[in-house]
């Protein structure tokens, strides 16, 4: 990066000493790191940490990454740092997605090892097609997954439904409401311990529940229709919110569109557990299940032995990948 050429002596950097931090919020050329002992968070306060126009393995750093930093302050172009990042360790999992219309990706989270979607119903309404993305690629990395179903105090049967039928999948699902402070210890206690994220939709309550579960985290949230009419969301960074007692949540810019990125098309029929037993008996191996004779998949839809709801997911997921695969050649 130009814009930090001669503004420092990098000779600095060899004579302090390495911290090892987590980031927990990238905001454009300003990355805040929180100083880790022992594998918890040891800094209440976030180091604002430069990139000093490093070139780092794993490309630009997000929110989640495990990172070696040195502390000290410096001024570069007019901002005031406190640190430097000096490496980035490679990441177990990356959550990235596809802007709307786009070819270049999205990073959201790394390492995880919870994946907590949430979901609205009433305003915005439950859309189970887009919990299904988050799902796929929550399965592709292989994270743990909890779908939490906020604002439940507006449910209405059809939710329950839904509901009942991702537990059938075998996902646990949490009804909650962050107005109505219905099941935050259920989530907290969950969560405790563990390194996770929300991610969904604007507007489905994120920030809200955070803020619920983390008095003092101060997050802005929004008015739904406010914000769609401007474009704009409430959350455009991710922030990681620390638990007393280990583990933390991160809370990810709201999305409208959840483009899967990075999921071969073969391999997508595996990231719905519940086609594996009856892909096994296609006829075609490896199937597509999009338009193969005797394919057990869509036999099973059709018998109503597969929810119709996930099948339709899985195509349009499948005719996107496929679409990036054409231009991608
Ligand atoms: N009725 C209801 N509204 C909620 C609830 N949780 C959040 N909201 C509202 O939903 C809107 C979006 O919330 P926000 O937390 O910003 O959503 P985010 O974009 O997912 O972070 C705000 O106007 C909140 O007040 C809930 O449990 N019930
Ligand atoms: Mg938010
Ligand atoms: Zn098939």
């Amino acid at each position: 990066m130009e814009r930090h050429k001669g503004n420092r002596n990098l000779s600095v950097d060899a004579n302090l000493p390495l911290h090892h931090g987590i980031i927990v919020e990238v905001l454009g050329p300003v990355v805040f790191v929180c100083r880790m002992e022992d594998g918890r968070i040891a800094s209440e306060k976030p180091y604002a940490c430069s990139l000093l126009g490093k070139k780092y393995a794993q490309g630009r750093p997000v929110a989640g990454d495990r990172v070696a930093f040195t502390i000290h302050s410096e001024v570069v172009q007019n901002r005031d740092y406190q640190g430097v990042i000096q490496s980035i360790e490679p990441r177990t999992s990356l959550v990235e997605r596809l802007e709307p219309g786009g070819r270049k990706p999205r990073r959201l989270v790394a390492n995880l090892d919870t994946l907590v979607v949430v979901a609205s119903v009433g305003a915005p309404p439950l859309k189970p097609g887009l919990i299904d993305r988050y799902l796929v690629c929550a399965h592709h990395w292989k994270l743990d997954t909890l779908i939490i179903f906020n604002k439940w105090e507006l449910a209405e049967e059809i939710d329950l439904l839904y509901v009942r039928l991702y537990e059938a999948l075998g996902y646990r699902c949490i009804m909650a409401s962050a107005k109505e402070k219905i099941e935050l210890d259920t989530i907290r206690n969950t969560l405790t311990g563990r390194s996770s994220a929300f991610l969904g939709h604007s507007g489905v309550g994120k920030s809200s529940l955070l803020n619920e579960l983390f008095p003092g985290a101060e997050l802005a949230t929004g008015m739904l229709s406010v914000q769609a009419q401007r474009g704009c969301h409430t959350t455009t960074a991710s922030r990681l919110l620390p638990f007393e007692q280990g583990g933390f949540i991160i809370d990810t810019p709201g999305v409208r569109e959840f483009g899967i990125y990075g999921i071969p098309s073969q391999e997508l029929g595996h990231c719905f557990p519940e086609f594996e037993s009856f892909a096994s008996q296609c006829r075609f191996q490896p199937c597509s299940h999009t338009h193969e004779p005797n394919c057990a998949v869509r036999q099973a839809v059709e018998d109503d032995e597969l929810a119709a709801f996930r099948y339709q997911a899985y195509l349009k997921m499948y005719a996107e990948i496929r679409e990036q695969e054409k231009t991608a050649f």
